[in-house]
């Protein structure tokens, strides 16, 4: 389903993914989605610098893949788009609150799409689950019975980012490879 642990010739690999990354008006209204999810799921709540959206996770790839997939990325024409999150969700299969957003642009669709083309093209392996968009607000959080209806947050895409994830023990490290604008 996911790149299965792509290694280089020095048994070396990156863990990438496409992601819209919030500017601090967006980041300022998810850390305050974030802690009231962390007040009523518990658990481990997102740190506020890391609050994202994922487009598309790559999972493990050779470093080589950087460049060629930064150059595919430049390469997208996609549309702007302005993306409602609308409801709190807490999944029990992998115990993780999140924002949720009901309707999927089209734009939003078709970067998703062009990203997917991207990600075959160079061989990795499709994605084969449908696209949710969601931003975790925390993990390990034990869900309820009843999620709130939070206020509508509208989050306007302007542009998109590959990001490298280092796993440590305190949470997820991320550094930003590269960043494209959409139209
Ligand atoms: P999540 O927040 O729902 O776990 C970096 O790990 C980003 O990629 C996270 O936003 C994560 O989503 C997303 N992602 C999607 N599929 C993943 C997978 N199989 N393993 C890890 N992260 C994944």
């Amino acid at each position: 389903m996911f790149a299965a642990g792509e290694l280089d010739e020095a048994g070396e690999s990156v863990r990438l993914f496409f992601a819209l990354w919030p500017d601090p008006a967006m980041r300022a209204a998810l850390a305050e989605a974030t802690r009231y999810a962390h007040a009523l799921y518990g658990g481990r709540a997102t740190r506020i610098d890391t609050l994202h959206l994922t487009l598309r996770f790559l999972g493990d790839v050779a470093p080589a893949r950087i460049a060629p997939l930064c150059a595919a990325a430049a390469g997208i024409r996609a549309r702007a788009f302005t993306l409602a999150f609308d409801h709190m969700d807490c999944w029990r299969h992998n115990r993780i609150a999140c924002l949720g957003a009901s309707e999927t642009p089209a734009p939003l669709a078709e970067l998703v799409a062009e990203l997917e083309t991207v990600a075959i093209a160079l061989g990795l392996s499709s994605q084969t689950r449908p696209y949710r968009p969601h931003i975790t607000l925390a993990r390990r959080a034990t869900c309820g019975q009843e999620n709130p209806a939070p206020q509508k947050l509208l989050w306007t895409a302007r542009d998109f980012v590959l990001v490298r994830s280092s796993l440590r023990a305190t949470g997820a490290r991320y550094q930003q490879l590269g960043r494209w604008p959409l139209l």
